[in-house]
């Protein structure tokens, strides 16, 4: 399976897919369509094609990432482990041994090579250029998405910039809240690459703003990668061919080729005004402060184009899934930083950062507190609140099992670390923004190595008691069927020896 090379082949394969619904009835961009979708996300229902939307030409599209499996579409792939195994292979490259394995890691290193964005002559993007006095934002329909915002904002972008220092290429997604017809706001937190291009600026940054890409791209722009780690190339590994660009028409900056519509434009040094309220991803509006002006000095497009669009707000919504694909494809490469982690969760109703469950092979006293410290100091995983550490037989994703086990193994004396460091921009809770608590709860096995008295076992049926059970079952009449077994909790008898003694 491909993923889709535009936005029209990933709209054509939704359909294909019966994974979306056109909507011809007109609807407002003012609310009215982060209502509809607001109901159709939580159902876990299609993405939607509006139509026809209030004072725009131009359909949007929504929600295209509402779902595992429409997520698992994008990447043309059957899960997202999956995914994260195509990154894993690479970054666990060994020196090949025999003849086999040297043609099989030239394949592997092609497939780095063939990663990176190449230019093209043109594209679809550049069919429409309006510059100067004809830039209008008015013709997209840029949703206005809470009651509290005070404007319409641009939701789901890839944001070009170049770092001013060694040139390198960032994409990023951040909201841009619409001023007027050819002025918004950027909202580039204070963690993250974008807002540094930016501070490394003297004076002028160019910036370009991609709409309507390839799923693949559109998910890489909120990849939290290493700053000098060009997002496209990462939409080019995972998508197995490489992001075409297009040289812009009043910057220097290259932009895709395949896009649906592009803002081309610049940032200043000092050029600040305040952005927001936001209904947010937090769950609450986030508060008004100074975020850079963005110029636009072209908006480029296809002739019919297509606007995308995502709210995000209280927990879940769309973005969940975005979050998830980055949970799974990141795993790999935090093993290769903290090895002993097992699996990891990031619960979507903790918003990402509030909440990382983590399962480790424990193997020394203060594991657990090693995984913690190693995921406060983990790029923007460094943000997360709590830490929760459970053992390797633990499943991380099933959080009435990760209760029981922080409820059961946790003296919180003992084993709730508090520290402080930096917070996620958004977190309303800090006294200070930016700022504050951290919460680590070891929910992993002790025993006397860590001073304390000898662990229990967990209870388990015997193997053979069960296995007489599932045999007998029908006999004994009982309607409820076996099913009531699967919802079993893993056990410990089968792991390794916890702390060595
Ligand atoms: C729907 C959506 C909206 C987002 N909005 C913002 C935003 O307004 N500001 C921001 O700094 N990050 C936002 N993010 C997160 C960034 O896209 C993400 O942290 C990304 O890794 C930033 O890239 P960078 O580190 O290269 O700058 C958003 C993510 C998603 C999925
Ligand atoms: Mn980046």
């Amino acid at each position: 399976m491909a993923s889709p090379a535009d936005l029209r082949a990933w709209i054509a394969l939704l359909e294909r897919e019966g994974e979306l619904v056109r909507v011809s009835a007109e609807v407002d961009p003012d609310l009215e369509i982060t209502e509809i979708n607001d109901r159709v996300v939580k159902a876990g229902g299609p993405a939607l094609l509006f139509e026809n939307v209030k004072g725009s030409s131009h359909p949007l599209l929504i929600n295209q990432f509402g779902t595992e499996r429409r997520m698992c579409l994008a990447f043309g792939a059957t899960s997202l482990d999956e995914v994260g195994r195509r990154l894993g292979d690479v970054l666990e490259m060994q020196p090949p041994e025999g003849l086999v394995a040297k043609v099989k890691g030239l394949q592997k290193l092609k497939s780095i090579a063939d990663s990176r964005p190449k230019t093209v002559r043109g594209g679809p993007a550049q069919e429409v250029v309006l510059t100067g006095d004809d830039v209008d934002l008015d013709l997209l329909p840029i949703q206005r998405c809470w009651p509290r915002d005070p404007a319409p904002f641009i939701t789901l972008p890839a944001v070009i910039t170049h770092d001013p220092r060694d040139g390198s290429r960032n994409v990023g997604m951040y909201r841009m809240q619409k001023v007027d017809r050819r002025t918004t706001l950027m909202h580039w937190q204070i963690h993250k690459d974008g807002r540094a291009d930016y501070l490394f600026a003297d004076g002028r940054l160019e910036v370009a703003v991609a709409l309507g890409l390839d799923p693949v791209s559109a998910y890489s722009a909120s990849a939290p990668l290493p700053k000098h780690i060009d997002e496209f190339m990462l939409a080019g590994f995972l998508k197995g061919s490489p992001v075409e660009l297009v040289p812009a028409k009043t910057i220097s900056v290259d932009v895709p080729a395949n896009a649906e519509v592009v803002l081309e434009g610049y940032v200043e040094t000092g050029d600040l005004a305040p952005e927001g309220p936001f209904g947010d991803h937090t769950g609450y509006y986030t508060g008004v402060e100074p975020f850079p002006v963005f110029h636009v000095t072209a908006l480029t497009m296809r002739r019919d184009a297509i606007y995308p669009s995502i709210v995000v707000g209280k927990p879940p919504q769309e973005d969940a899934w975005l979050g998830k694909a980055t949970e799974r494809i990141f795993l790999p490469a935090i093993r290769m930083s903290v090895p002993e982690l097992v699996d990891y969760d990031l619960p979507v109703a903790g918003a990402f950062h509030n909440c990382c469950i983590v399962s480790i092979r424990k193997r020394f006293p203060g594991h657990a507190q090693k995984v913690m410290h190693a995921i406060w100091g983990l790029g923007l995983l460094s943000l997360t609140k709590s830490v929760v550490v459970v053992d390797e037989w633990v499943d991380v994703h099933d959080y009435e099992e990760v209760f029981f086990r922080v409820c059961a193994n946790v003296d919180p004396k003992r084993d709730v670390l508090l520290s402080e460091g930096p917070l996620d921009h958004l977190d309303h809770a800090p006294t200070l923004q930016f700022y504050g608590g951290k919460l680590g709860i070891d929910a992993t096995h002790k025993g006397v190595a860590e001073g304390t008295r000898e662990w229990p076992p967990e209870i388990e049926m015997s193997a053979e008691v069960r296995d007489l059970v599932t045999r007998r079952w029908e006999e004994y009449g009982i309607a409820i069927g076996l099913a009531a077994r699967d919802g079993q909790m893993r056990q410990s008898a089968a792991a390794p020896p916890l702390v060595p003694r």
